[in-house]
């Protein structure tokens, strides 16, 4: 009787097309809910709360244009939901519609998640307190993306520095990430202490034209701000900026056709004049939007047309670039059914291949030694492939030596290439077997020693499974130091097969190199559980090889990944 009433009412305040003032809506709100509240305050229950708080959630999610209702609904819904564990994703789920529809309440609804989050994470322990901490993160994360938006710098750098001591409590994966977040911060603080300073020059001479250049350019390419830029044109700028920032500071969509072209290509020139990355993707994304409008509005099938769709094509290419510059430096894949595979990004670079004659151990096929250029960033498997992701691609296990996070051992190089190919249209990237040039360069990670941490080989232990420490079996992945680069087990475990006919090197300088066009034998590294120190293969220049049908209980592989 009761629900049908408040329900009627909800309908009719819905139905008004008038926002509903605050007195008026917090009259309309102890209508509906006066009783409701105090029943459930009555009792010593929380579950009585939380079903209260679900009922005003549902109706705040019916609620337009009536700010203040949708506030008293949503403010409710999160005092009653909070006050126990269980209803927590209710609460959060209300501070999110709040913060989503209000925007003037959007940072304190984001601070009240992250104070909710802070709760489990100051009590829980173990794993409990490594998933409750990521939770924390990410509304950390959001409030301080809100608080950049609303301009409160300071308050954002805070928001990160007290996500980057969760991240590093718990050694969170998204530390990295933080840690680029902050630096950006701290990078847009100089440019505004900058613009500052250069105002109070141009407040002396009003004719400094430097300085008034030099503000234009800091607002208009590292704050991504035309409007600001646009402020201190005046006659003393060139023709360029006096035509083009006024002409970026109005809304896109009021850019006629022609001046969008112009507009595309001036912000590909800014990009091209941008050093940092994050300034770069930004003029990069001025550029194509302006491109895009073009052909929006341009329907002609001309030369101007073509022209700017391939322009598009290559802000495109070049957009992917410095994402990909300014991005994390690790990458993580699903592989589905709970299932991951982390990725480290590699820097591209140059580096010496192979062993120089003088190297103890050395083996003829390991020169000469060669300059390589690795030209593309690309990403390594952090770990050798396990047998849990093996069996979530290829639905079988081929190994010896079972466990769902050992590395998949005996398995072909047929099978390794075939289980690239499943991952790769299972996530739409390109998943394959590191070259061999890829695996030497990845695996010294800039060392030119004997091994890639020196050349004292009784420091192997730290870094590797190998004869005299694995007892004759294969161990978890990632249980060892990793290399410099943060990759696991580049020495023993599995031997580890790369995408290369195995053949003899190249006898000058090259460039991405990937091995003879063919052969009958293909390549691995790294040395295995089962091989001894004595044998050299753990040196970083070793080079195995055996048919792409053989299979054995000592090679596995990890992935690598081509990035755009
Ligand atoms: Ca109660
Ligand atoms: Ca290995």
């Amino acid at each position: 009787m009761k629900l049908l009433a408040c329900r009627a009412l909800t309908a009719i305040l819905l139905a008004c097309p008038l926002v509903v003032l605050a007195d008026e809506a917090e009259d309309a709100f102890n209508k509906l809910y006066e009783e409701d509240l105090k029943r459930v305050a009555a009792t010593p229950s929380a579950a009585d709360d939380l079903a209260l708080a679900k009922q005003l959630l549902e109706a705040a999610g019916q609620v337009t244009n009536q700010t203040a209702f949708l506030t008293l609904l949503c403010e409710e819904a999160h005092e009653l939901a909070v006050k126990d564990a269980a209803g927590y994703p209710t609460a959060k789920a209300a501070l999110d519609l709040l913060a989503a529809n209000v925007p003037e309440k959007e940072v304190l609804s984001l601070q009240k998640v992250a104070a909710m989050y802070q709760r489990p994470y100051a009590t829980a322990r173990g794993d409990a307190k490594a998933k409750a901490g990521e939770a924390l993160i990410g509304a950390l994360k959001a409030l301080a993306d809100a608080q950049a938006a609303a301009e409160d710098v300071n308050g954002a750098g805070a928001t990160l520095k007290q996500a980057f001591v969760v991240a590093t409590t718990i050694r969170s994966e998204s530390k990295a990430a933080i840690q680029a977040q902050l630096a950006a911060l701290g990078a847009q603080q100089k440019t505004e202490r900058e613009i500052a300073a250069l105002k109070a020059k141009l407040e002396r001479d009003p004719q400094d034209a430097a300085s008034r250049t030099e503000i234009v350019r800091l607002y208009l390419v590292e704050m991504d701000d035309p409007a600001g830029a646009a402020k201190f044109v005046d006659e003393t700028l060139d023709e360029a900026t006096r035509k083009y920032v006024p002409a970026a500071a109005k809304p896109l969509e009021e850019a006629p056709e022609l001046a969008c072209n112009e507009l595309g290509d001036w912000y590909r020139g800014l990009a091209d004049e941008a050093t940092a990355p994050a300034s770069k993707g930004a003029m990069l994304r001025r550029a194509k939007e302006y491109y895009e409008r073009f052909l929006g509005l341009h329907k002609t099938d001309d030369l101007a047309r073509a022209g700017a769709a391939l322009m598009l094509k290559k802000i495109g290419d070049a957009l992917a670039k410095t994402e990909i510059q300014s991005s994390p430096s690790t990458l993580t894949l699903d592989l589905g059914q709970g299932v991951t595979m982390k990725l480290v990004r590699i820097r591209p670079g140059k580096f010496m291949m192979g062993s120089p004659d003088s190297e103890q151990g050395r083996r003829d096929d390991e020169g000469p030694q060669h300059e390589v250029t690795i030209s593309k960033p690309f990403c390594l498997g952090a770990t050798e492939v396990t047998q849990s992701q093996y069996e979530a691609a290829m639905g079988t296990n081929p190994s010896e030596f079972k466990g769902p996070m050992n590395p998949v051992d005996n398995v072909t190089w047929n099978e390794a290439a075939e289980f690239c190919r499943k991952l790769s249209e299972k996530t739409g990237m390109k998943v394959r077997l590191p070259t061999e040039a890829e695996w030497e360069y990845a695996c010294r990670a800039g060392a030119r020693t004997m091994f890639f941490f020196g050349d004292d080989p009784s420091a192997l232990g730290d870094y590797a499974w190998y004869g005299d420490n694995s007892k004759r079996t294969t161990h978890l992945v990632g249980q060892k130091k990793p290399n410099a680069w943060g990759l696991y087990d580049m020495n023993g475990n599995d031997w580890e097969w790369c995408a290369d006919w195995y053949g003899a090197y190249p006898k000058g300088p090259v460039t991405a190199p990937s091995g003879p066009a063919s052969g009958d034998r293909r390549v691995f590294r790294g040395g295995a559980w089962c091989d001894s120190i004595a044998t050299g293969v753990f040196r970083c220049a070793a080079r195995g090889h055996h048919l792409p049908t053989n299979r054995w209980p000592n090679y596995g592989f990890r992935c690598a990944m081509t990035l755009p």
